[in-house]
């Protein structure tokens, strides 16, 4: 059997493949040492939950423990290819620090306590709370990471039983994006594509998207047909110089923040050539004539002057993505977490909807997911959203959710949209939240502005609630902390990025009394002893399984209906597309191939806003915009970032990822495999600005911001002259070792991100500040980066990341036809 590094090589073993052809099978699997595929008692189905991929796996158990992964080699997203996150960090779940039993906080001290005890507390808050305050004293902060049971039971907790319009999840800092996004362009959430698109474009054009490190089985699938005969063309638009940059056919940099202006100067070269497909946006759209309008005042020159690009380069992106028979665009952070966020990213549907590329094979756009089941927790209307993507708006849609749950006809708050995170913070700061339940998500780490965060979350007048699988920087602020079990330990399902639905079962048990979020839930709601309006205990169900059928029943009818899933059939399947129904009992490769959206005003998830001020929309404007519910082109003029590099902070700090690392590492830093191949914080540095600064590769550099600075050491690398990149992975204490000592010099770059969001998808810009470099003192080695990404050293005699003999991964290759189906 062929094995690699699964550390020095992210993406394996290419099996090349051509347009039309089915992707070949390779299926990795990585088994702890010593265990041999035979040693295996149970091999129990999953799918991956550190990214938003969704590719399917099994998790090998022995003697009740986790032992391994294979990848599902009849799944429809990886065909067995695993990332190396999935390969190693399943070892974290059996750390000994796991969070084993609930913690209070008495006499200033998080100490150990019973599940009364500390339940005890919650509802007794709680009901305080309720009595004094009413509803809006109480907020819920959640994840892209719990299942959809989980989801659900919460909105129908927070928004149904206690009557809170607070209720957010990270999915706020992560794909609010992506879904706002979409409401304005489709006038719902929803993936339009699919990922086997790649299996039939002949250009594939990535938008601030890193894709080889953050979707590495999906990249996987691009170099393989970039491997085969007549490959596609390949478009890059990211500032640093990516893995995908490296393999582009046009890679474009632009200076962070200014992605609207190339995107209009893009868009003015297909106007201007007439790259458009008239007949589909007569059909199909509205807005064409003031689109047209504004791309008109952006000849590529004057976009070339904003976005630092040269304007050749403008027209050659634009001659490729016009000249596309079948273009599949992606999006992800270097746009949702930029200056103009959903302005930025509606140019790119525009793209597809001005070349009618939209719903065949090949043609599609992905709004892309970051975490695994973001696109849950939209769905459920865990996030500021409602359930099943009903519109908050429409009074006729609320009233069906209270139908629905069977609560009185006021019960579900909306007068105003629900509460997005950023805003929940400032209501706790000037002290009308007084508690905020925050399960999978470290804030103390992932929010911009970190300083001003732990003082909003540290405050005492601020009741906090942290369940979590490990004791974090947010459990340490926090009054209760509850153990929860981890992926693994528990049964649910979720649905990736390109609507794809897996079921992942409980594998083994949850350590000491860690028990599952949807339990905890649940265990809150008896307690509270809510009721609907005839007296019955609300939510009625108690299990994963009734949860799923009560959240079936929630969505059908509603574009994203599960009401033809069930638990068998996934069980059997491994992947299943929403909109899954009578009418689609196989799932759903592609939205709106029929041209038909889910815009129509009587039916649409949101009347849209404004592109540049965020102003809602009324139901009487949409209904006269867009009558037909048809797609809808919207223009945006470019607006300069509110802070930009000036003459004390001259240069454009940017963040984001690692491809061995997830966040703020509670499992990857958990993992030696990951931990070892990039263990500290490093800052990426161009070469004439490490030469301005008098900085060499490895050199300790300051960075700073007006919010604070961060000590790294540098990376010099060939990110985009005038621009600096810090990973967000590493927080203020090490999950390995104890701090050593040196608090006074922080290492997390939300130290420096400023509190300052997208004002259409309130999105915090996370890829926009103006930041100082000062070089500290010389360093003994290079950086402690990986080499493998974008964070490659200029300098070559740098050695490259390797996992060693403790990082082998098994790849087992199919013989297989690659003539056939899409699937
Ligand atoms: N290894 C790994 N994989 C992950 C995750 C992880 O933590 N680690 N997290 C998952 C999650 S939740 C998410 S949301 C995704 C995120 O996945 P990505 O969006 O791919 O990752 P990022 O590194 O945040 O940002 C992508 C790129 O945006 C570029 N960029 C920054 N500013 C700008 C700008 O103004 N314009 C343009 N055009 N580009 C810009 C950066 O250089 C960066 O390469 O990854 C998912 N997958
Ligand atoms: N500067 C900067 N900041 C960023 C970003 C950036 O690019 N730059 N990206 C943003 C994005 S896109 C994202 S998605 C966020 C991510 O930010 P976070 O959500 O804060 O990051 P995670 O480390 O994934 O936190 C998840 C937590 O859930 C816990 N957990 C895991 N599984 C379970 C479970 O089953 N149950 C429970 N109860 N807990 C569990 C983990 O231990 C961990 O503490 O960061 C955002 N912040
Ligand atoms: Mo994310």
């Amino acid at each position: 059997m062929p094995s690699r590094d699964g550390i020095a090589e992210p993406w394996g073993t290419r099996t090349p493949y051509g347009p039309g052809e089915r992707w070949p099978t390779r299926v990795d699997t990585r088994l702890a040492d010593g265990v041999t595929a035979d040693d295996v008692d149970e091999w129990v189905p999953t799918a991956s939950v550190l990214h938003s991929n969704g590719d399917g796996l099994h998790l090998a158990v022995k003697d009740g423990r986790v032992v391994g992964v294979r990848g599902r080699a009849d799944d429809r997203v990886n065909h067995g290819r695993l990332d190396p996150k999935d390969l190693f960090a399943w070892q974290a779940n059996r750390s000994a620090d796991r969070l084993t039993t609930p913690l209070v906080r008495d006499g200033g001290r998080l100490v150990e306590a019973s599940w009364d005890e500390a339940m005890g507390r919650v509802v007794e808050r709680s009901r305080a709370l309720l009595g004094d305050r009413g509803p809006g004293s109480i907020g819920f902060y959640t994840s892209g990471q719990l299942f959809a049971e989980e989801y659900y039971t919460l909105a129908a907790v927070a928004h149904g039983a206690i009557g809170t319009n607070h209720v957010d999840g990270n999915t706020r800092l992560c794909t609010a994006t992506a879904a706002a996004a979409l409401k304005e362009s489709f006038g719902c959430d929803g993936q339009p594509g699919s990922y086997t698109d790649v299996d039939h474009a002949d250009v594939i054009a990535l938008f601030g998207h890193n894709v080889a490190e953050t979707q590495t089985v999906l990249w996987s699938r691009m170099l393989d047909r970039l491997a085969g005969p007549n490959p596609p063309l390949l478009v890059c638009v990211d500032p640093r110089t990516t893995a995908v940059a490296r393999a582009a056919t046009v890679h474009l940099a632009p200076l962070p923040g200014t992605n609207v202006a190339l995107m209009n100067g893009l868009l003015h070269e297909v106007v201007a050539h007439d790259r458009v497909d008239h007949d589909f946006v007569e059909r199909s759209t509205v807005g064409f004539a003031d689109l047209a309008e504004q791309v008109r005042q952006w000849p590529p020159e004057r976009a070339a002057a904003i976005c630092g690009v040269p304007a050749e380069e403008i027209r050659h992106a634009a001659r490729v993505l016009g000249g596309a028979r079948r273009l599949l665009s992606t999006v992800l952070q270097g746009f949702y977490q930029s200056n103009q966020a959903t302005a930025a990213a509606v140019q790119v549907n525009n793209l597809h909807l001005l070349r009618g590329m939209i719903g065949k094979p090949g043609a599609g756009v992905l709004q892309m997911n970051g975490q695994p089941t973001a696109e849950n927790t939209r769905e459920c209307g865990a996030d500021g959203d409602l359930v099943g993507f009903r519109n908050w708006n429409n009074d006729a849609h609320v009233a069906d959710l209270t139908e629905l749950w069977n609560l009185d006809a006021n019960a579900i708050p909306h007068f105003s949209p629900p509460t997005h995170l950023m805003q929940m913070l400032r209501y706790a700061e000037n002290g009308s939240l007084r508690m905020l339940w925050v399960s999978a998500t470290n804030p103390a780490v992932s929010l911009p502005e970190l300083a001003r965060v732990r003082s909003i979350l540290g405050q005492d007048r601020l009741f906090l609630v942290v369940q979590d699988i490990f004791r974090t920087e947010t459990a340490e602020l926090a009054d209760v902390v509850l153990p929860a079990a981890a992926w693994g330990e528990k049964t649910g399902t979720f649905t990736n990025a390109d609507r794809t639905v897996h079921l992942s079962r409980r594998a083994v048990d949850p350590p000491g009394q860690a028990r599952a979020d949807l339990d905890i839930f649940l265990d809150y709601a008896r307690r509270m002893d809510f009721r609907d309006r005839d007296g019955a205990r609300f939510p009625p169900w108690h299990d994963p399984e009734s949860a799923f059928a009560a959240w079936q029943r929630a969505s059908a009818g509603r574009p994203c209906d599960y009401s033809g899933l069930d638990y068998d059939m996934l069980a059997e399947r491994s992947g299943v597309q929403w909109p899954c129904n009578a009418e689609h009992p196989d799932g759903t490769e592609r939205l709106y191939a029929d041209g038909k959206f889910f815009a129509a005003p009587d039916y649409c998830e949101n009347y849209g806003r404004d592109l540049v001020t965020g102003a809602p929309m009324e139901a009487t404007e949409y209904r006269a915009m867009n009558p037909d519910g048809k797609a809808m082109l919207k223009a945006a003029d470019y607006v300069p970032p509110h802070e930009r590099p000036g003459e004390e902070f001259p240069l454009s700090l940017i963040t984001g990822r690692t491809v061995y690392h997830f966040h703020t590492r509670t499992k990857t830093g958990r993992t030696p495999q990951l931990r070892d191949a990039a263990p500290e914080v490093w800052v990426e540095v161009s070469a004439p600005d490490a030469e301005a600064h008098g900085v060499t590769e490895g050199d300790l550099v300051e960075v700073s911001t007006p919010r604070g600075s961060v000590r790294a050491h540098a990376r010099v690398s060939a990110i985009r002259p005038g621009v600096l990149f810090l990973p967000f992975h590493y927080g203020y204490w090490d999950t390995e070792a104890p701090p050593d000592g040196d608090r006074e010099h922080h290492r997390a770059a939300n130290e420096l991100t400023m509190t300052d969001w997208d004002p259409v998808s309130k999105q915090p810009l996370f890829k926009t500040a103006a930041a100082a470099l000062t070089r500290i003192a010389a360093g003994d080695r290079p950086a402690a980066a990986p080499t493998t990404g974008a964070a490659t050293p200029l300098d070559p005699t740098v050695p490259a990341t390797t996992g060693g003999p403790a990082a082998t991964v098994q790849e087992t290759h199919a013989a297989e036809q690659t003539a056939g189906g899409a699937r």
